[in-house]
């Protein structure tokens, strides 16, 4: 059989939904407010979109009205000779464009990774399991998180090997 492809060492771009929160803001200590949010890395930077109805209709808006549903069914209308690829590794250019480009979803808000650094996130920073802690230059402290351990993983691989790759712009 042919070989299975292989990701990239080190991928320039990369999305999922992953819980997040921040906990710092401009240096000044903020309220925790975990989010179920779309999360795609490109480049140095990291944006999120909320995620909607706790992350399983993305990228349908089922938690509008009816006509809402349908004009986002109709703004994620994908033809069918641009199928998303069986094995995908990072986001393709159709998740970005029905992520952020193709209606409903703006990002939340983004983070410039250069600069920055993550780290496993201590107990005291949070209960939860499997969560990195990202710090920027720019002083915002957030939490990533989801409860596959392999996504957290795949993701401090990756948020360490696009920090490095970015250290010195
Ligand atoms: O670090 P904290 O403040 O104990 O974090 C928890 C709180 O933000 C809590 O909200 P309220 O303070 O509004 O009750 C959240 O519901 C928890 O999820 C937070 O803790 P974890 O350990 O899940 O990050």
């Amino acid at each position: 059989c042919p070989p299975s492809p292989k990701p990239p060492a080190s991928p320039s771009e990369k999305c999922g939904l992953l819980n997040v929160t921040k906990i710092t803001e401009h240096g000044k200590k903020v309220r925790k407010n975990w989010t179920s949010s779309w999360t795609v890395l490109q480049g140095s930077t990291l944006l999120f979109a909320k995620g909607q109805g706790g992350g399983t209709s993305w990228p349908f808006n089922l938690s509008g009205s009816f006509p809402e549903f349908v004009l986002s069914l109709l703004s994620n209308w994908r033809p069918s000779t641009k199928k998303r690829p069986a094995v995908s590794y990072g986001c393709s250019r159709l998740d970005r464009a029905s992520s952020f480009g193709g209606g409903q979803s703006k990002p939340e808000f983004t983070v410039d990774l250069r600069g920055s650094s993550v780290e496993w996130a201590s107990k005291d920073k949070s209960s939860k399991k499997h969560v990195l802690e990202v710090k920027t230059r720019q002083g915002t402290e957030l939490l990533i998180q989801s409860d596959n351990d392999g996504l957290v993983n795949d993701w401090y691989r990756t948020l360490l090997d696009t920090i490095s790759t970015h250290a010195w712009e």
